[in-house]
């Protein structure tokens, strides 16, 4: 966890990154990167310390002679590398992180004992790892899919694990059917496609066979699947917990994690392209919004529900498949996590660090929902082959900051050096330590929840985890009508690259009937299959008619356009003034401007200057934008609508809901693509159009053009 990075020069000092003087910003950069290097200032040795007089020739016999087996430099160079890559996870294997920090809001020990929720005074250092599931480590950041939501708590009293999702639940009820539910969803065994995606024939085939999968594959369809940034999702600790104060009191508990930027999601046709243009698009929102010191920000907060009303609910709260309507038990706000470090190596921090849901301390407990209960055997059990052995703690990402002296000895890649004769218990040679530490209220030894079980050794799903469809007919009525038409269509463009029609049917007919027949109608008809009839399985009508909560609609977020990034088009030509006023205006939301050329070239404003850009309109395309202004300047307008490119840009912000503002004197420019302005597509540079075009970005997307951009070709 240590870093010399605190001390290092951040990127924001090189803001303004426009100054013509591009020596000078270049001779910054090396600085930066100088200091952060822990190599500044080092000779060249190899891994037993000699020194490296020659890095670039192999020993030889002469010039032209054959390679010598003796050079030992050369030797360990090469072997090294040989064995540089390790088992990437079976699972959440694309991943991306930071470090940051968890402060309570206030003393919660009526809740838990648990030292890091006692004083908000306390900052407990946390690592945060964002991740998809289907992919590998090289696969695209915006394909559709579950997102990772791991948080390792530093406290104290030793790690907290908060493995958790961007969705509140989970596909299947019991770990026992896991491998199957992966092998289904990952690529195809005989020709391992597709990449990172669910949109394929094993995973229908499981999940329309398995009518548990239908809230969490609904789930799935929506645009939760496909978020804008990792910094606009909630999260979830999805299973039930339970939390304990020092007088034993406990509470179960469902964990949250809701961003300050709200959430957001991009659209399905922007996902697609974006997974090709920019494939590390939300690692690098992440990282550069760190960078820039636009430090993200969640509230993390749990529903409690008292021990005497377990059963008041009508589900079960073991059944991971449910989650609790936050209409009926609203959120309770405990405390705040910031994160603002970015990680020094990709490899030693993110592929290294090894979550499990069993880190738990004193205050936490778990419950007897089968899914986490062999959860906590599968997490350790894939680092001891991921990462080489049972010493995986001892890796910096893993160590806690609360000393760890035990009896554990030996085995793979061992660090400590341990100087005690004894490494049993009891021993008297060194005075009986470590000693156990007594349980007790506060800072006692870790003491398991002491629940009652008294019942038949037996294997059995409950009957009060037999209701599959109701939770997922909520989420379906609880969608805003945009939200419900994307969901109609990601099951139809995934079932349509199902190439057995019986699976399309199974879905269609046994689960999204059962769902909702307004639903399966629509899927039924995008893909030629005849019209559902009602489902038969006669699923209780939850109580609830519908959870404004489970809509990203009613997320909209607190911090404005703050961070968001803004392309403005500019061309020879352009009124630099114009240009001034928008990029100044944008700054002062805390917005991200950004210069796009129609190349890489310097632009030459109306008054002569040469206006650096950031990037050209090819490098950076309209889907790496939240919102595009065009500036004013007659020539530069008559050079963009005369650019293929620039057309396209604005044709395909335009086709994703975006905000787009044009200079008065672009009229003709909108004319010519057919564009109508809009509550999101402004023309005029006034500081009302401009407040207009910052309350659109705020929004998101323009919904109400949703129909009208339908026509616009992708
Ligand atoms: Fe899991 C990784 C989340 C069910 C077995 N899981 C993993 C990660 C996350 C989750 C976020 C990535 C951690 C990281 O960034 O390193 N998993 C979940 C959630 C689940 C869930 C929210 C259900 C509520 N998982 C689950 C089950 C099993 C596993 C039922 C096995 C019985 N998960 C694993 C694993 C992984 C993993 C194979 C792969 C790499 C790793 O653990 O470290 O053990």
């Amino acid at each position: 966890m240590s870093s010399n990075r605190t001390d290092a020069p951040k990127q924001s000092e090189l803001a303004g990154t426009q100054t013509p003087d591009r020596a000078n910003t270049n001779t910054k950069l090396q600085n930066l990167e100088q200091a952060r290097s822990d190599a500044t200032g080092q000779a060249l040795r190899t891994n037993q310390g000699v020194r490296i007089a020659d890095n670039q020739n192999t020993l030889k016999a002469g010039a032209r002679g054959p390679s010598l087996l003796e050079d030992f430099i050369m030797r360990e160079k090469i072997t090294h590398f040989d064995h540089e890559r390790i088992p990437e996870r079976i699972v959440h294997a694309r991943g991306t992180g930071a470090h940051g920090y968890f402060q309570s809001y206030g003393n919660h020990s009526a809740l838990t004992k648990a030292g890091f929720l006692q004083d908000p005074e306390k900052v407990t250092p946390v690592f945060v790892r964002f991740s998809t599931v289907q992919g590998p480590r090289g696969s695209g950041d915006t394909v559709r899919d579950v997102r990772g939501f791991a948080v390792k708590f530093y406290t104290d009293e030793g790690n907290f694990d908060l493995v958790g999702n961007n969705m509140p639940v989970f596909f299947i009820q019991d770990a026992i059917k896991f491998p199957d539910f992966v092998h289904a969803v990952k690529p195809e065994p005989h020709n391992e496609i597709p990449t990172g995606g669910s949109a394929h024939d094993t995973f229908w085939d499981f999940v329309s066979l398995v009518p548990e999968s239908a809230h969490m594959v609904i789930w799935a369809m929506s645009d939760r699947a496909i978020p804008r940034s990792l910094r606009m999702m909630e999260g979830f600790g999805v299973h039930t917990f339970r939390l304990i104060n020092a007088e034993g009191v406990a509470s179960f508990v469902k964990f949250h994690w809701k961003p300050r930027q709200g959430v957001h999601s991009v659209l399905w046709d922007e996902a697609q392209k974006l997974a090709g243009k920019d494939t590390d698009y939300h690692r690098r929102d992440l990282s550069e919004a760190i960078e820039t010191g636009d430090y993200p920000e969640w509230e993390l907060g749990v529903q409690i529900v008292p021990e005497a009303d377990e059963h008041k609910f009508d589900f079960d709260l073991l059944d991971p498949t449910k989650l609790i309507p936050e209409e009926l038990v609203p959120v309770t706000p405990l405390g705040k996590m910031v994160l603002n470090r970015n990680p020094d190596n990709y490899f030693a921090e993110i592929e290294q660090v090894a979550f499990c849901p069993g880190h738990i301390v004193p205050g936490i407990d778990f419950t007897n929902d089968p899914l986490l209960q062999g959860r906590l055997f599968s997490y350790t059990d894939t680092q001891i082959s991921r990462l080489g052995g049972p010493n995986f703690h001892e890796i910096p990402i893993n160590r806690p900051v609360a000393p760890n002296h035990n009896n554990q000895r030996d085995a793979m890649h061992r660090q400590t050096i341990h100087k005690g004769r004894a490494s049993y218990e009891p021993n008297s040679i060194d005075g009986g330590w470590p000693k156990e530490t007594p349980a007790g209220p506060q800072d006692g030894g870790f003491e398991s929840y002491q629940e009652r079980v008294d019942a038949h050794k037996i294997r059995e799903r409950s009957e009060s985890f037999s209701d599959h469809f109701s939770q997922a007919r909520l989420f379906f009525k609880s969608m805003s009508p945009n939200e419900q038409q994307h969901i109609i269509k990601a099951y139809s463009f995934e079932l349509g690259k199902v190439e057995r029609e019986y699976i399309r049917e199974r879905q269609v007919n046994e689960i999204l009937a059962n769902i909702d027949l307004d639903l399966a109608a629509a899927v039924a008809e995008n893909l030629g299959l005849p019209a559902p009839k009602a489902g038969t399985v006669k699923a209780p009508q939850s109580k609830l008619k519908t959870s404004p909560a489970l809509s990203q609609m009613n997320h909209p977020g607190t911090v404005g356009i703050k961070g968001r990034k803004i392309a403005l088009l500019i061309a020879n030509g352009v009124d630099g003034a114009s240009v001034d006023t928008l990029v100044k205006a944008l700054e002062a939301h805390s917005a991200r401007p950004m210069l796009l050329g129609p190349t890489s070239a310097p632009v030459k404003t109306a008054e002569g200057k040469a206006l650096p850009v950031d990037a050209s309109m090819e490098g950076m395309p309209s889907v790496m934008f939240d919102g595009i202004l065009v500036p004013d300047g007659k020539a530069s307008l008559d050079a963009l609508g005369a650019s293929g490119v620039a057309k396209h840009f604005l044709l395909e912000g335009y086709k994703h809901l975006k905000a787009i503002g044009v200079a008065p004197q672009g009229k003709a420019l909108l004319d010519a693509l057919g564009l109508k302005t809009d509550k999101g597509l402004l023309l005029g540079d006034d500081q009302k159009t401009v407040e207009a075009f910052v309350k659109a970005v705020e929004a998101h997307r323009v919904w109400e053009r949703e129909a009208a951009a339908e026509a616009i070709p992708a």
